[in-house]
């Protein structure tokens, strides 16, 4: 079966619910008559702007899905100021984001929570989008495969084969996150298709065949080709290219 790409738009902390649904009104316009054997387009939009979303996409029945840029990994109860994966489930959210670098380097994530947050998302029918990825220090001594690799480990751990199929991972070398630093082609080729030689190897040819490996950071209109013409690139996670409808709509039609 062919992945169908997905390009999924990281708002990260950015547009109030009003922003955010004149963004997703002139998304749906722009992404008209989309055809979505060749793309799908999805939307992570901050927690309190996913009810306006939801609003919007089902009224409009617009080709959009859309998900949490984060879950909390504890079912329910006393844990102040975070949303569980049965609220985002309920809302109608495909994706949840887990691990994003951000999370990890400015909110203290360990390959722990980020694990506990996969199995959190799966538990509640929502597809985890696993972020990994190396900083620079790992790139410059060439341990951009193994940084990557290792925590493609810690996060799947203790996952079936089935439950890695509906995975999502997303390749974010931290260095090119929001700096305008686009890794090349082949450097985003040579992760991801490390990401699915792992996967193949450790949960067999149909996860590795199903998983959708997404390329992000500093993706454009203007680079978003050459990153789908490599044949592990199975897709983008767009952070500031992602907060303009135009834009944006551009990435998901990637071949016209
Ligand atoms: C990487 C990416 C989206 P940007 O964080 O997750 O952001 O496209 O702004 O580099």
């Amino acid at each position: 079966t062919p992945r169908i790409p997905l390009m999924a738009g990281n708002w990260k902390m950015n547009l109030d619910w009003k922003q955010g649904q004149a963004l997703v009104e002139d998304l749906g316009d722009a992404l008209k008559g989309l055809d979505s054997s060749k793309a799908e387009a999805a939307i992570l939009p901050p927690f309190v702007d996913l009810r306006t979303v939801q609003t919007v996409v089902d009224a409009g029945k617009l080709p959009i899905s859309f998900g949490a840029q984060d879950i909390s990994e504890h079912e329910e109860g006393a844990y102040t100021g975070e949303i569980s994966g049965q609220m985002l489930a309920a809302l109608g959210c495909t994706y949840a984001a887990v691990g994003h670098s951000e999370r990890r380097q400015y909110h203290g994530e360990t390959e722990q929570v980020t694990n506990a947050k996969v199995k959190a998302a799966l538990k509640n029918g929502i597809v985890p989008i696993l972020c990994v990825g190396e900083g620079l220090e790992d790139r410059k001594a060439g341990k951009q495969v193994a940084t990557s690799l290792a925590q493609v480990e810690g996060g799947l751990e203790g996952l079936s084969a089935a439950e890695v199929e509906k995975t999502v991972i997303a390749y974010e070398p931290v260095w090119a996150i929001g700096t305008g630093e686009v890794a090349t082609p082949d450097d985003a080729q040579e992760v991801c298709s490390a990401i699915r030689d792992w996967i193949r190897a450790a949960h067999g040819d149909s996860a590795a065949d199903s998983v959708r490996v997404l390329y992000g950071g500093s993706v454009k209109s203007s680079n978003v080709a050459e990153l789908m013409e490599k044949p592990d690139v199975d897709g983008a996670l767009v952070g500031g290219a992602s907060l303009k409808a135009d834009e944006f709509a551009k990435i998901v039609r990637f071949q016209d």
